[in-house]
């Protein structure tokens, strides 16, 4: 059997796997070390970007979503624009596990999670609404809070991807989405394939950024798909960002910041990012915990 190994986006990323590590070591199922490692970020109130004072979408109100993959299963759950809860992983594992259903919505998210107990509270916090309220006009003006094509945009979506030491993975993605977002727009970070998949018979994969950019080429089923055809989690997050790269420039816009991670089931990581997304990663290994920056590939071609 392998290691256990555990890797997360971003430098908040560290806190992730910090705390799914140590259940890793203590014989716990990679999705429970996941989901732990997830919560730790959503309790965060530092962390804008996701659960509790994450950013606020055009309207002024934090709305969450998230996924969770078991890879030994295929189990799956998932929730999108859930207001008032900041667990959104957990209520996302609920659903995996409470319902014959993968993905619920808006109110009824909301109100499945308060059947299973989980607390109503605001997630604003001053912060949260400064930052909305400085962007403000904006929204006004009915301009589509969306992020310049070619920038890095407002966002970090904390992915964390495990591999227990029974060789089973499990992977859970967790975010506030894009900032200043229009209301009801979904995201990748939800959708089982796009910001998440994770299968022990191929690899776990998972994506932070622009996450129309991820659904278009399905990033994470896509990166999946490469490692099951034998290319290693590096190689497989390079072909997804030249894919991203690609449509990029089919539809002639620059690709905007969009970033891949991905863990194998004999314990290797990759990551790749697009130029503007500037990635970082945290991955624990062999009782060590490193930040690692991801290669940055521009787009190929005029
Ligand atoms: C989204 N992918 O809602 C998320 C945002 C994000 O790093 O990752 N940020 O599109």
């Amino acid at each position: 059997m392998p290691d256990p190994v555990v890797i997360a986006t971003w430098p908040f990323g560290r806190t992730a796997v910090e705390i799914a590590w140590d259940r890793l070591k203590n014989g716990e199922p990679a999705l429970d070390a996941a989901v732990a490692g997830a919560q730790a970020v959503e309790d965060d109130p530092e962390v804008d970007s996701v659960g509790f004072g994450g950013i606020a979408n055009a309207i002024g109100t934090v709305s969450l979503d998230a996924c969770v993959m078991d890879g030994h299963t295929l189990a799956c759950g998932a929730v999108a624009g859930l207001e008032n809860i900041r667990h959104a992983a957990a209520v996302a594992r609920r659903v995996m596990e409470k319902t014959p259903h993968i993905l619920l919505v808006g109110e009824g998210a909301r109100w499945f999670a308060m059947q299973q107990g989980f607390p109503l509270e605001t997630l604003n916090t001053p912060e949260s609404v400064a930052a909305w309220q400085k962007r403000k006009p904006r929204v006004e003006r009915h301009a589509p809070p969306l992020v310049p094509p070619g920038t890095a945009g407002d966002h970090d979506t904390v992915t964390v991807l495990a591999l227990d030491g029974k060789g089973r993975l499990g992977g859970v993605c967790t975010t506030s989405g894009l900032a200043h977002k229009l209301p009801g727009r979904v995201g990748d970070s939800p959708l089982i394939g796009s910001g998440l998949y994770v299968d022990d018979t191929s690899g776990a994969a998972g994506a932070t950024g622009v996450g129309e950019d991820i659904i278009r080429i399905a990033g994470s089923f896509f990166i999946a798909e490469q490692l099951r055809a034998g290319k290693t989690p590096q190689e497989a997050c390079e072909i997804a960002v030249k894919r991203v790269n690609a449509t990029a420039v089919r539809r002639g816009v620059h690709p905007g910041g969009v970033a891949f991670l991905a863990l194998d089931p004999k314990g290797q990581v990759g990551a790749a990012c697009t130029v503007p997304a500037k990635f970082t990663y945290a991955v624990a290994r062999a009782g060590k915990i490193e930040l690692l920056t991801a290669k940055s590939i521009g787009p190929e071609g005029p």
